[in-house]
């Protein structure tokens, strides 16, 4: 598109710049992130991605919005590394509802070496299905990101999660260097990267300016940008924090499209307690991801019926999956 390429892609966004984008009138704000989203984007699709735990609960970190945390007390049951058989088992089951990227989450804070070359063996069959395939396992080291690309991993995802500013007070077990470190050495082994954040942790509007400029000062931005709203999980320190406003949602996500237009923007957890109009007017002002598929990680998505019939009345098609054993990168 002629237009695309007049669009600069800026990595300079300064406080001032994206405060005031929040603070626009919400109809100028909508036209202006529409405007953007349809220059690189059809407005039409949606890319859908699917969950799955591989290795749940029993986390030695401390986030403070996390069900899987070793330090909270919510009932979810500890389990270990999930075998291939089972993983591919819901990788097709995954396939067949219309996925396109398969998300595979542990509750690690850093992977061993052992579990990187047992996670690795899981991909070629994924791949072969025509899926996407993305990991999120903690920090990594630059030699595990490397094996992993080697074994055909196309997205890593690391959230930044928060502002730096408010991020003490939601994790004290890691910084927001470490995170940082991590997204790197993704970046340097050629891994795509999926990187977002979360709101309704108590955070005030400029931790949310601060995140997305964190994530826009990423060169290049991250690929897929998943937006979360706390899931409020009892157990978890965070459970009873304020809840988001729905159109305050809805600007988040406004924001991110116009900030990193090329990158597909999801709305992520948070969808099984939020409207069906809150999420028309995220579709409307950029977001084109969400997670397909009745559980998140742990926690409930939105049943596939209820999707199934949001998109149809909204004319929202699915991008389309890759074929079987084409893969984007399924021969490297
Ligand atoms: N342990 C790895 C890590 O933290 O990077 C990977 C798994 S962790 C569960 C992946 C992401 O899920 C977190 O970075 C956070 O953004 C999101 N998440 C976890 N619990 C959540 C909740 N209750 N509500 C919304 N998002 C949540
Ligand atoms: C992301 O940004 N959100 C997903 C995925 N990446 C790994 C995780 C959401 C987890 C919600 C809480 C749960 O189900 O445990
Ligand atoms: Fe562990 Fe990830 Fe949960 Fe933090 S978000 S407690 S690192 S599983």
């Amino acid at each position: 598109m002629a237009s695309e390429h007049r669009h600069v892609i800026r990595h300079d966004w300064t406080m001032q710049e994206i405060a005031a984008l929040f603070e626009m009138p919400f109809n100028d704000l909508l036209a202006k992130a529409h405007g953007v989203h349809r220059l690189f984007f059809d407005p039409n699709t949606i890319e859908a991605a699917s969950l799955l735990s591989i290795k749940t609960g029993g986390c030695p970190e401390d986030c403070a919005y996390c069900p899987q945390s070793v330090h909270y007390d919510t009932g979810v049951e500890r389990g270990g590394l999930l075998d291939g058989e089972q993983v591919l088992d819901q990788a097709r089951r995954a396939a067949e509802a219309g996925a396109q990227r398969f998300c595979m989450g542990a509750a690690w804070r850093r992977p061993r070496d052992r579990d990187i070359e047992a996670v690795a063996a899981f991909l070629p069959p994924i791949k072969a299905l025509g899926l996407e395939t993305c990991l999120t396992l903690g920090m990594l080291t630059p030699g595990q990101a490397q094996r992993l690309a080697e074994a055909g991993l196309d997205f890593y995802n690391h959230n930044l999660d928060t502002s730096p500013e408010f991020y003490q007070e939601i994790i004290s077990t890691r910084t927001y260097e470490d995170r940082l470190q991590t997204l790197a050495a993704v970046r340097e082994a050629g891994i795509r990267i999926c990187c977002g954040g979360i709101i309704g942790m108590g955070e005030g509007v400029t931790d949310r300016v601060s995140l997305l400029q964190q994530l826009a000062a990423l060169d290049p931005h991250p690929e897929s940008v998943p937006i979360n709203q706390l899931v409020q999980v009892p157990g978890t320190p965070l459970f009873g924090a304020d809840k988001v406003e729905p159109l305050s949602f809805v600007r988040m996500i406004a924001v991110a499209r116009i900030l990193m237009p090329r990158s597909v923007v999801r709305i992520a957890a948070g969808r099984a307690q939020m409207d069906e109009s809150t999420q028309a007017l995220c579709f409307f002002a950029g977001a084109n991801s969400v997670f397909l598929g009745e559980c998140l990680l742990t926690t409930p998505n939105p049943e596939q019926d209820a999707d199934q019939q949001l998109l149809a009345r909204l004319g929202l098609r699915l991008t389309p999956q890759l074929a079987p054993e084409q893969g984007r990168g399924a021969a490297a």
